[in-house]
């Protein structure tokens, strides 16, 4: 059986996903950029710096920034974000993950946070998850983000589990492929037209069964 799960956080855990956008959205309007809740599905499971280049990107007229001048619009949005997940609190964990996480710890296997967000421990204290992880990754040490594997092995490599032992949870297409690539096992969460190379799927978190993952492993 494996011996790690590595759970990406928005989209998986908890729904940041909507904070993030209003964030951007409110950033975006201030620089005259168009986006949409459309567009924002392909910020999700994407770095900070690499989510404003995708925004820079949709303006109508093309803006150039200095990087100077892109790390305070970035600081920007995080300042808005921030105020946003003040409200965060356990009512926020995501259908079913509470019972998943509490069958995983059960069982033995370790606990890892693969997430992109430079404030994942922040949320996981606010969802009062903390005490599940044996490991978080620091965002800001990652140099590729996913869908380089990098978020995922970094996770493997600091409890020192060889990556063939580890299943990735992910709920975004970059996400799954960076899973892939770590050569770990990946559970998918969403729709089929865009986690299709998932090794498993469930539709949403309240289909995830702890043991039922177990078999899929061993049967992969
Ligand atoms: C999350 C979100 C992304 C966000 C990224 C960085 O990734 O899905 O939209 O851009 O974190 O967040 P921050 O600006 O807080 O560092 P994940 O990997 O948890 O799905
Ligand atoms: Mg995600």
């Amino acid at each position: 059986s494996p011996k790690l799960f590595i759970y990406d956080l928005d989209g998986v855990i908890t729904d940041t996903a909507e904070f993030h956008y209003l964030a951007w959205k409110k950033l975006a309007d201030e620089l005259g950029i168009p986006i949409d809740r459309h567009f924002n599905e392909q910020l999700k499971g994407i770095n900070r710096m690499d989510s404003l280049d995708r925004i820079l990107g949709q303006a109508t007229s093309p803006i150039d920034f200095s990087e100077q001048e892109k790390i305070g619009l970035a600081t920007r949005k995080n300042g808005y974000y921030l105020e946003l997940i003040e409200a965060i609190n356990p009512n926020y964990i995501l259908p079913g993950i509470g019972d998943f996480l509490e069958a995983n710890k059960q069982s033995g296997i370790k606990i890892a946070l693969g997430s992109a967000s430079k404030n994942a421990a922040r949320i996981l204290d606010k969802l009062e998850l903390t005490g599940y992880f044996d490991y978080i990754v620091n965002a800001a040490e990652i140099t590729k983000g996913k869908p380089d594997p990098e978020t995922f092995t970094a996770a493997a490599d600091a409890l020192n589990i060889p990556y063939s032992d580890c299943v990735g949870i992910e709920d975004a297409a970059a996400g799954v492929e960076a899973v892939n690539r770590a050569g770990m096992f990946s559970v998918g969460v969403g729709d089929d037209a865009h986690l299709s190379h998932a090794d498993y799927l469930v539709g949403n978190t309240q289909e995830l069964e702890f043991q039922k993952i177990l078999d899929e492993f061993e049967n992969n």
